[in-house]
């Protein structure tokens, strides 16, 4: 009897251990996941009602939902550039959209966000999409080692494919080398001029699954039936299939975290939901009813579900830090016809606000933004202004490091923001889009500009205009009224200060 009770005991107190959360530490691991071109009305708990987001709801649920949460800039590379730097794109040259074959953009010498969380011992990686160059110049040999790279940016680990899933070449990086590279079949790409003689979109329309925009251009070299941006040549075992790009990145973060887990770790998940082309998964095809961008947030949402799933196996979940957001607003046509107007029904990418990816107005910087920590931050929604510019600051307070002087110049300290400590964000910050806006204290002002009011090719609203805009985002959110006229001094300070900022 008395061996049965001890056995139970046992039994009782083994169970207890395994499925015991690691204590929570000042130090947690965090996970940034990045999707790309993801809008602020494109989840559940951002105010969809046409997609359902159920696990990324629960994400927004457990931690801080930011209603005031921005990338820098409405494009990709410049919005990464200052996540990763901690400066402003529009400060350095050369940080506009990359061709698939640029030289790598972020300099190695200087404080990085992955270079802070190294420094203060954590293991550190990107997997996902990268689009900040790679190398030292335009002419590279993809068939030997590429560097500098995400390893000289201060990632240990990277798993990654170089620009976006529109552009060449087609394949995924494992630190400095393509993944499964063919000696008998070697890469080349070129963005100037065809090379080999393999089918392009242009030429050969009839082989495409899913047809290019016109005049959106992505109608060079023909991968997986997607006409692409830019011009490749072999490693045709190389390629990536579309459906399974996501679930690749899926494996690998999983597995980065199984194997690092017992030390802090950071992750840079990047991953391509919602961008063109919107190839998902099969079990995820045809299901939001809302055509494929819907079906790849659909997988979005599942893929950080399953991180979630894994972090509670191992028993992470309190003592990680999950950090959500995405690195411009939300564009229906960007390149291919995938029924993305079509099949809207009714949905709004991005939800009350004006504009979408490529503008000035709210819907090209503000998007979704969670912060999740089970085991230090209480549920809430804040209304904080905050920046993914501001990660490399407010983790070097965090984790009690240092920034150099001049690194990471326009990153400001919010830790007590994205802890859930305060309500104060930035008082002042600057919009990339078309060109720049400013924002202080809720008012957003906009410089008269020569630049066109509708991208057309996307159909969005830039932003720019001939008069000067100045819009209360405190009671108008929509940037319906513009209160230019009416205000004329608030005008002249926020123009003043937009030049103070650009010349400091
Ligand atoms: C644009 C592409 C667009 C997309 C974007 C990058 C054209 C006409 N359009 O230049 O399809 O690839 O670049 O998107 O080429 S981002 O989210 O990476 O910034
Ligand atoms: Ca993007």
């Amino acid at each position: 009897m008395r061996k049965k009770i001890l056995t139970l005991l046992f039994a009782t107190m083994a169970f207890s251990v395994s499925a015991q959360q690691k204590p929570t530490t000042d130090r947690p691991n965090v996970i940034f996941i990045y999707a790309d071109d993801l809008g602020y009305g494109d989840l559940g708990s951002y105010g969809a009602t046409k997609i359902k987001t159920p696990h990324l709801d629960r994400l927004a649920a457990s931690g801080i939902r930011f209603t005031n949460g921005r990338s820098t800039s409405a494009t990709c590379t410049p919005s990464r550039y200052a996540l990763i730097t901690g400066e402003y794109p529009w400060r350095r040259q050369g940080t506009a959209i990359l061709p698939g074959d640029a030289a790598l953009i972020i300099p190695t010498d200087k404080t990085t966000l992955p270079k802070v969380f190294k420094n203060a011992g954590y293991k550190t990686a990107i997997v996902g999409k990268w689009h900040l160059g790679l190398g030292t110049a335009v002419a590279k040999n993809w068939n030997a080692d590429v560097k500098p790279g995400p390893n000289e940016v201060g990632f240990d680990y990277s798993f990654i494919f170089p620009a976006t899933a529109d552009r060449v070449p087609t394949v995924f990086m494992e630190n400095h080398s393509v993944v499964g590279l063919d000696k008998n079949d070697p890469i080349e790409v070129d963005y100037a001029k065809k090379i080999g003689n393999e089918p392009t979109g242009l030429e050969n329309p009839e082989l495409l699954k899913m047809k290019s925009s016109p005049n959106h251009g992505h109608n060079n070299t023909i991968v997986n039936g997607i006409g692409r941006i830019g011009f490749m040549t072999g490693g045709k075992v190389t390629r990536w299939v579309d459906e399974e790009v996501s679930t690749t990145f899926l494996y690998k973060a999983q597995q980065f975290i199984e194997e690092n887990h017992p030390q802090p770790f950071f992750l840079f998940f990047s991953l391509t939901e919602p961008h063109v082309p919107r190839m998902p998964a099969t079990p995820f095809k045809g299901k939001s009813g809302l055509g494929l961008r819907g079906d790849a947030i659909l997988q979005l949402d599942w893929t950080v579900g399953e991180i979630m799933k894994q972090l509670k196996y191992l028993g992470l979940e309190e003592n990680t830090m999950i950090i959500f957001s995405s690195d411009n607003g939300p564009v229906l046509d960007d390149g291919y016809e995938d029924e993305a107007i079509a099949k809207l029904n009714g949905h709004l990418p991005a939800g009350i606000l004006r504009g979408g990816k490529y503008s000035m107005f709210e819907a090209g910087t503000r998007v979704p933004f969670i912060v999740s920590w089970p085991g230090k931050i209480k549920p809430q929604v804040s209304d904080a202004l905050v920046s993914q510019l501001d990660f490399v600051a407010s983790f070097t307070k965090i984790l009690q490091q240092i920034i150099p002087k001049g690194d990471a110049r326009d990153s400001e300290d919010l830790s007590d923001a994205f802890l859930g400590h305060s309500a104060k964000g930035r008082a002042v910050f600057v919009v990339q889009g078309a060109g720049l806006a400013i924002i202080k204290d809720g008012w957003k002002y906009i410089p008269a500009n020569k630049g066109i009011a509708i991208n057309k090719l996307v159909n969005i609203e830039t932003g720019n205009a001939a008069e000067p805009q100045l819009y209360n985002l405190k009671t108008d959110l929509a940037e319906k009224n513009n209160l230019a006229k009416q205000f004329p001094k608030k005008v002249k300070e926020l123009a003043d200060l937009l030049t103070a900022e650009k010349d400091k």
